[in-house]
C-alpha cells in the first residue's frame, strides 16, 4: 500500500523500478547495520547483548564509564559490588544479580557458571589446543626436575622454627586462656563439618548437611584443604592427620568442573602449599604441582591476563558473565603471585612465574588514572574497561599480594615494593578520607567521583598498611602505622556499633550514618576475617593490647551469635539482637578468622612474620631466600 503511493511505483505487484530497488535494499541493510551496532552500546545485562556478543569478546573497551555494574546488574549494585577479596565478591553479585533479597552472599558463583549459555564459552574453546599443549610441556618439565626441591634445605633457610620455641604458647594465664578458647571454637567447627559434611566442601550447620557448590570446579572438601594449616598449628594433630589422609585417598584432581581461578588458587594452592611447607609430607607437594598445572591454560589469552573461570578438565576459561566487557578482575588475576612463585619454586617449572610475572609486567606498564588501578582489564586488549577503584572487593588483594611478592621475596623484588608504595600514595590522595566523626576510611572511586562506603573486606587494609610501614619511605613509616592503626580502629567501631558486636558486610560515612550500614543489604556477617586479621598484625607490630581485647570481643559475639548446635554459621543482620542464621560455615572461618585469633593470642615466634608471609586465605608461604636455597642444593627458578 505505501508502495503504491510513492512516485516511480508501478502498480504492478513488483512495485518498484530498478534504481529505487538498489536505493531501498541500502536502506534496508543501513537499517539492520544500525540497529546491529546498536547492540554495543546496550548495558551488558540486555538480553539481546548476552545472545549476540560473547562474554569472551571484548566487543568495546570501554575507559572511564562510570559504575556500568550498577547499570548492568538487576538488584542492588552495592551487594554486587560487595564482593570479597577478589572472586569472591563475584560470587556474592551473581547471587544478587538472580535474588536481590539473599543476604548471604560467598557460594553463590556456582549457578551462574553452571547455567552459561554454551555460546558464550565457545571463543575461549578455541583456544583449547594451545592451552592442552602448554599443560603437557609443563608437566613433562615437572616430571624432569621435580625431584630435585628439597625440603631439608628450605628448612635450613628459615630464620627461625616455624612454631616457635613453644609452639607460640603465652606465658600469661588470661592470653592462654583465651587461645584454649579459640582451639575449642575450631574443633568444633571441625567436629561438626567432619560429622555433617566431610569431603563436601563447606557445613551447613543448620541443616546438618553439606554444601558443595561449584567455585571450585568439582573439586572436593574445601573445608578439609583451608584448614590442614590451622589443625596442625594449633596442634589438633589427630584431625591434621585424617585431614592429611583425606588429601591423600579422595582429594581427586581429575574433574571437570567450571572453577574460580581466584578461588581454588588461595584456598586449594594455597592450602596445599603451606601444609607442605609446614609438614614436608610429599602429598602435599605432589597434590599442589598437580593442579597448578590445571590453571595454567586460564592465562591463554592474547594478553596472558587470565580469565576468571576455568574448566578444570578442559582447561577451558572464560569470563565472568557479570564482568564489563568480558573483563578479568584486578583483585583474581592480581592475587596469583604468591603461589605460583612457589609453584616454581616446588616444581622446578619456570612456567608458573612466567605467568604472573607477564601480569605483573603489563600491570606496571599501563596508565593508571591518578596512578590508581581499576578493577576490570579486558584480556583481550589489555586496557582498563572501567573506572571503578576499590581497596575493598575486586581490588583489595592485589594490592595485599605486591607488598606481599615484595616480603615474600626477601625484600629482593623491587619492582613490586616500588608498585605497592605508588599505588598506595595514590589511594592516600584519592581515596583515604576522614568522617566527620574523625574515624579514618578508605572510600570507593567510581570515574573521580567518591563512594564513601566502606566494605568488611576492605578492612584487610589495617594489617597490610601496618606490615608495609617498615619498608616505606623513611618519612613515611610513622604515618603508615599511623594510618594502619587508625583503619583498624575504625574498622572496630564498625564492629562495636552494632548489636551483634559483629561487623556489617558494608559500612558508610554518609548521610549522617558513621561505620554504619545503611541499607539492609549491607548487614549480613558471613564469619569475614578480614577486621580481625588487622588485629592480629596489628598485635604484631605494636604489642598494643586493645587488639587483643579487641580480638576477644569478637570471640565473645562468634560464640553468642554465631555458634549453633552444629558448628558457626553467618547472620544475616549484624543490628538485629535476635539473629537469624545463614546456615553457611564457610571455608575461610577455619582457614583465616579462626587461625587469625588463635595468633593473636599466641606468641610472635608461631610463625614468625620474618619468615612467612600469609596468602590472602591466611595461608603461610615462607619468604624465598634464593641465595640460601641455592647454597643449600635448591635449585634457582
Ligand atoms: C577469603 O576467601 C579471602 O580472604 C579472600 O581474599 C576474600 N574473601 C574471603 C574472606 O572474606
Amino acid at each position: 500500500m505505501v508502495f503504491r503511493k510513492l512516485p516511480g511505483v508501478s502498480a504492478s505487484g513488483m512495485g518498484l523500478r530498478l534504481s529505487q530497488k538498489f536505493v531501498f535494499l541500502l536502506f534496508l541493510s543501513g537499517l539492520v547495520t544500525l540497529c546491529f551496532g546498536a547492540l554495543f552500546f546496550l548495558p551488558d545485562s540486555v538480553r539481546l547483548k548476552r545472545i549476540f556478543l560473547s562474554k569472551n569478546e571484548n566487543p568495546a573497551v570501554t575507559v572511564g564509564s562510570d559504575n556500568e555494574l550498577s547499570k548492568k546488574v538487576p538488584g542492588d549494585p552495592e551487594h554486587l559490588r560487595a564482593g570479597l577479596k577478589g572472586g569472591e565478591g563475584a560470587n556474592v553479585k551473581l547471587k544478587v544479580s538472580r535474588k536481590p533479597s539473599v543476604t548471604h552472599g560467598a557460594r553463590t558463583v556456582e549457578r551462574s557458571v553452571g547455567s552459561r549459555a554454551q555460546d558464550e564459552r565457545s571463543p575461549a574453546r578455541a583456544q583449547e589446543p594451545a592451552a592442552r599443549d602448554e599443560r603437557v610441556t609443563s608437566a613433562a618439565h615437572n616430571g624432569e626436575r621435580a625431584s630435585a626441591y628439597s625440603y631439608e634445605a628450605f628448612k635450613k633457610c628459615l630464620l627461625k622454627p616455624a612454631l616457635g620455641k613453644n609452639k607460640g604458647t603465652p606465658s600469661d594465664s588470661e592470653t592462654l586462656q583465651r587461645r584454649e578458647k579459640v582451639k575449642e571454637m575450631m574443633k568444633f567447627a571441625w567436629d561438626n563439618y567432619k560429622r555433617y559434611a566431610w569431603g563436601q566442601n563447606e557445613l551447613r550447620p543448620l541443616t546438618r548437611n553439606g554444601h558443595i557448590g561449584n567455585m571450585f570446579g568439582g573439586l572436593r572438601g574445601a573445608s578439609i584443604v583451608d584448614s590442614l594449616d590451622t589443625l596442625y598449628i594449633m596442634g589438633l594433630m589427630e584431625e591434621y592427620e585424617e585431614a592429611k589422609e583425606w588429601v591423600q585417598n579422595n582429594l581427586n584432581l581429575i574433574s571437570n568442573g567450571e572453577a574460580s581461578l581466584f578461588e581454588v588458587n588461595i584456598r586449594y594452592v594455597g592450602g596445599l602449599l603451606s601444609a607442605y611447607y609446614l609438614t614436608g609430607a610429599e602429598i602435599f607437594k605432589q597434590k599442589v604441582v598437580e593442579l597448578g598445572e590445571k590453571l595454567l591454560p586460564a592465562f591463554n589469552t592474547p594478553t596472558g591476563i587470565p580469565r576468571g573461570v576455568i574448566n578444570l578438565g578442559s582447561g577451558t576459561s572464560w569470563s565472568w558473565g557479570w564482568a564489563s566487557a568480558g573483563s578479568s578482575i584486578l583483585a583474581e588475576f592480581g592475587t596469583l603471585h604468591l603461589e605460583f612463585l612457589h609453584l616454581s619454586q616446588l616444581s622446578g617449572n619456570p612456567l608458573f612465574t612466567e605467568k604472573v610475572m607477564n601480569i605483573r609486567k603489563l600491570l606496571n606498564k599501563i596508565e593508571k588514572p591518578h596512578g590508581l588501578y581499576p578493577n576490570f582489564l579486558s584480556p583481550v586488549s589489555g586496557n582498563w574497561v572501567q573506572h571503578h577503584v576499590s581497596i575493598g572487593g575486586l581490588g583489595d588483594s592485589f594490592y595485599e599480594y605486591l607488598i606481599k611478592s615484595y616480603l615474600m621475596s626477601d625484600k629482593t623484588d623491587q619492582e613490586a615494593k616500588k608498585m605497592y608504595y605508588s599505588a598506595m600514595e595514590a589511594i592516600e590522595t584519592n581515596l583515604v578520607q576522614k568522617s566527620p566523626g574523625g574515624l579514618t576510611y578508605v572510600a570507593e572511586w567510581r570515574g573521580g567521583i567518591l563512594d564513601h562506603k566502606m566494605g568488611h573486606l576492605a578492612c584487610f587494609s589495617g594489617g597490610m598498611i601496618g606490615i608495609g610501614a617498615d619498608d616505606g619511605p623513611t618519612e613515611q613509616r610513622q604515618h603508615y602505622l599511623d594510618l594502619a592503626a587508625e583503619i583498624t580502629h575504625t574498622c572496630h567501631e564498625s564492629y562495636s556499633r552494632s548489636a551483634t558486636k559483629l561487623g556489617p558486610e558494608a559500612f558508610r560515612f554518609d548521610a549522617g550514618a558513621e561505620a554504619t550500614a545503611t541499607r539492609l543489604s549491607d548487614r549480613y556477617y558471613i564469619l569475614r576475617p578480614e577486621v580481625i586479621e588487622s588485629y592480629m598484625y596489628m598485635w604484631r607490630l605494636t604489642h598494643d593490647p586493645k587488639y587483643r581485647q579487641w580480638g576477644w570481643e569478637a570471640v565473645e559475639a562468634l560464640e553468642k551469635h554465631c555458634r549453633v548446635d552444629a558448628g558457626f554459621s553467618g547472620i544475616r543482620d549484624v543490628y538485629a539482637s535476635t539473629v537469624s542464621h545463614d546456615n553457611m560455615q564457610q571455608s575461610f572461618f577455619l582457614s583465616e578468622t579462626l587461625k587469625y585469633l588463635y595468633l593473636l593470642f599466641s606468641d610472635d615466634d608461631l610463625l614468625p612474620l620474618e619468615d612467612w608471609v600469609f596468602n590472602t586465605e591466611a595461608h603461610p608461604l615462607p619468604v624465598i631466600r634464593k641465595t640460601c636455597l641455592q647454597e643449600h642444593g635448591n635449585p634457582l627458578v
